[in-house]
């Protein structure tokens, strides 16, 4: 069968860019990017993606990076038989596979003793909690443990559906997307047995606990207690089974989701919290919490006189009762708030708008040191080993990075603006170490390096989080001025000192000259990803994050021991303003750069192949936005600068040695000598190949298939490389 595929060049001609027999190779693409004969073509490379993605070949290597497309179907490739057969495989022997990731990482960690990192990436919905969870089992599984460590094998697992429960909900674009950065470090020590974790959590999307947009969920736990708690308990806790009933969970009007079991779910989540080790006490006054944040929803107010009160009596029965806090100071401090001003204690009335403000702080303040405290927890059963085992020389982490996708909405917030700014520093990440470990490989091998243009994002990085100037400190300077401040004031702020920057720009600055129409309270960033408006709306409160003082005092007296835990005594007494809540990211954010700087690092890039979270569908309007924006091309361009193809030259010895008779069946000599002698009786030209110091380098993909095609002509029984299925 013949076979061309065409493509429309830049002037609008199609040309063909290839054609041939229909090979297995040209059915299933081929697994690895650097090997496409025209590789700084996109349509080429997004074909590629294609052909794969319709034979279920989600996954393509990239040099060392691994590209995962999203199936949103499950696909039998994740059994112990497949864990099996991937271990302690090198790449390019087996068909792409994150556990063939996993497993070279896990090795390199081993033989090198340095720490190792997984850095996932990709928007909101493209797989990377998934792909992190496979890499999660696959250690937990296939790694030797002794006894006594299968508790912790059990913790490490046993932590995500806590998580989840707890971090996730339905957004428009993922029906469990996450709603918190996650990074985890997995210990080993000098054998290579998993030791203990750890575990960091970043900025919790606190909003959502008040507020969800039309067609997305509050945090899953609220649904799965009212589905799967039994009438007993609900009874107990004074909770109806309708989430309808519930302020907090009806703004998004989305009830249910047909993707997800709540009941299901509740009964993984108990079990999974006793694994860990919580007592039943905490267990119930986990769930006690999460009863009232309901209960607080559901307390409105009324207005006399100026005066401001709680209508809703029952409600702050069942908080009294649930928080074991004093119910009059709740009312109080709810309706009112104590000022000190020169030294004197004055309290002053809120009125409804402020008492509703000051109600849903308190919701959301619970709910997030709630998730925190929960973080703390687990991290204490991940801390298993003793002493004596960590101080062991040879001991070492792989750090696995699993953090909300780049976000475009609608409607984008504070949240968002965070979230995408995270992005950006972690495609900046990407963009140095690729290029650098690319750089320092062939002056390892003592091959000339030729520059490669690309985009640095760091503008953008510095727009947003330079000292003084960058949106960050005017935000929090325009928290702190005294005098009148409010969101639009911060625009105007950034108005005035941003204008004219190049990924900056306002419905002002743009004088209704921008593509899109931006309403008068929103911002432009140009992102590495793309255009996002932000709306300021909420930005000044959100960043200050402040609850009142009268509220936590109430907070911390209370009965419940998870709460007290939460509100400190020491918090209400000190009076320093902590720091606010962007610059605290911003400060986490560098922290985890860092982190994964000193770190060896390998990447899975994942890709959403359609907006309807569908299988079979693959949407190429949409992945070409991803394959642009994740650099794809780019790296690609700096993997191909020189060579498409290159091999230590033992693997390549141990492939191709029966296709010479010198170097069959063993070559006694040394390495080099061996692959020269193999690659001169292949004819291969000067120009077609180098010998660096360890590697052999081949400039162009079809060298290569030729040399395999000679293998699979003598060696019918090989897996060839390049055309594997599963
Ligand atoms: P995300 O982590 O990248 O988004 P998820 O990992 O939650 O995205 O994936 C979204 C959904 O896609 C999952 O719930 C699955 O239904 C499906 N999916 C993803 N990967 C696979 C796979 N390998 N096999 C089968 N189904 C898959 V976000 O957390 O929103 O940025 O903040
Ligand atoms: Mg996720």
């Amino acid at each position: 069968m013949r076979y061309q595929a065409r493509e429309v060049d830049v002037a609008g001609r199609v040309r063909l860019v290839m054609e041939g027999s229909l090979t297995a190779r040209d059915r299933v693409g081929v697994q690895d990017f650097v090997l496409l004969e025209n590789f700084s073509s996109e349509a080429a490379f997004i074909e590629n993606l294609r052909r794969r993605f319709t034979e279920n070949l989600i996954y393509t290597y990239m040099g060392s990076v691994l590209v995962s497309v999203n199936p949103y179907k499950d696909l039998e490739i994740y059994s112990p038989q497949h864990m099996e057969r991937y271990r302690g495989v090198s790449y390019y022997e087996i068909s792409p596979h994150i556990y063939a990731l996993s497993d070279n990482t896990y090795r390199a960690m081993k033989t090198s003793r340095r720490d190792q990192c997984i850095l996932i990436s990709g928007e909101s919905g493209a797989g990377k909690t998934e792909a992190s969870k496979k890499i999660l089992l696959y250690y937990a599984v296939s790694c030797p443990a002794h006894e006594r460590m299968t508790s912790l094998r059990d913790c490490l697992l046993q932590s995500t559906p806590i998580l989840e429960a707890f971090g996730n909900a339905k957004t428009l674009r993922n029906d469990n997307s996450s709603r918190f950065g996650k990074y985890m470090d997995i210990q080993f020590d000098f054998r290579g047995v998993p030791m203990g974790g750890h575990i960091l959590n970043y900025l919790l999307e606190k909003s959502r606990v008040v507020h969800q947009s039309h067609g997305e969920r509050n945090y899953h736990v609220f649904y799965q207690l009212l589905q799967g708690g039994t009438d007993e308990q609900l009874l107990q806790l004074h909770l109806d089974r309708n989430p309808q009933k519930y302020l907090y969970l009806v703004k998004g009007n989305c009830p249910r989701v047909s993707s997800l079991n709540d009941k299901n779910s509740w009964k993984t989540v108990m079990k999974a919290l006793s694994v860990i080790g919580f007592t039943e006490g905490e267990v119930q006054e986990l769930v006690d919490i999460i009863a009232s944040v309901l209960h607080l929803g559901n307390t409105q107010f009324g207005e006399e006189d100026g005066q401001t009160y709680v209508t809703t009596e029952t409600e702050i029965r069942n908080l009294t009762q649930l928080l074991g806090v004093d119910g009059e100071a709740l009312v109080e401090a709810l309706t009112h708030k104590k000022l000190t001003a020169k030294g004197e204690e004055m309290i002053s009335p809120l009125d409804l708008e402020q008492a509703c403000a000051a109600r849903d702080a308190l919701a959301q303040a619970t709910y997030g040191r709630i998730f925190t405290w929960l973080v703390e927890k687990i991290n204490q059963s991940l801390t298993l080993q003793s002493d004596v085992d960590r101080s062991r020389d040879g001991s070492s982490v792989i750090g696995l990075l699993d953090i909300y996708g780049f976000e475009v909405f609608q409607h984008n917030s504070f949240e968002q603006f965070c979230i995408n700014y995270c992005n950006e520093k972690l495609q900046q990440l990407f963009i140095e170490l690729t290029l650098r470990s690319e750089q320092a490989e062939y002056e390892a091998e003592g091959i000339a390096w030729e520059a490669v243009q690309y985009f640095d994002n760091k503008v953008i990085c510095d727009l947003i989080e330079e000292k003084h100037k960058g949106i960050i400190s005017i935000l929090d300077e325009e928290c702190v001025r005294p005098g009148e401040t409010c969101d639009l004031s911060f625009l105007e702020k950034l108005e005035d000192t941003l204008g004219g920057h190049a990924h900056f720009t306002s419905h002002k600055l743009a004088n209704g000259k921008t593509r899109r129409v931006m309403s008068r309270e929103e911002f432009r960033l140009l992102h590495y990803a793309g255009d996002v408006n932000y709306n300021v709306s909420g930005f000044l409160d959100k960043n200050n994050d402040a609850l009142y003082r009268s509220l936590k005092e109430v907070m911390c007296q209370s009965t419940n021991q998870i709460v007290s835990q939460c509100f400190r005594r020491e918090e209400v007494i000190d009076q320093k303003r902590p720091e606010m809540a962007a610059t605290q990211f911003k400060n986490s954010v560098t922290k985890l750069m860092e982190t994964l700087m000193s770190k060896e690092p390998s990447y899975v890039r994942c890709i959403k192949p359609n907006e309807a979270k569908q299988p079979g569908r693959f949407d190429e309007v949409l992945v070409r936005h991803q394959v642009k924006y994740l650099g794809l091309m780019e790296h690609l361009r700096v993997r191909r600068a020189g060579f498409a193809y290159r091999r230590h030259f033992e693997a390549f010895l141990e492939r191709y040695k029966p296709l010479c008779p010198e170097t069959w069946p063993v070559w006694e000599g040394e390495l080099a000598d061996g692959v020269s002698t193999l690659v001169q009786h292949l004819g291969y030209k000067p120009e077609e190949y180098k010998m660096g110091r360890s590697k052999i380098f081949i400039r162009m993909p079809k060298t290569l298939f030729a040399t395999e095609d000679a293998l699979e002509a003598k060696r019918p029984d090989i897996a060839l490389i390049l055309q594997t299925s599963w």
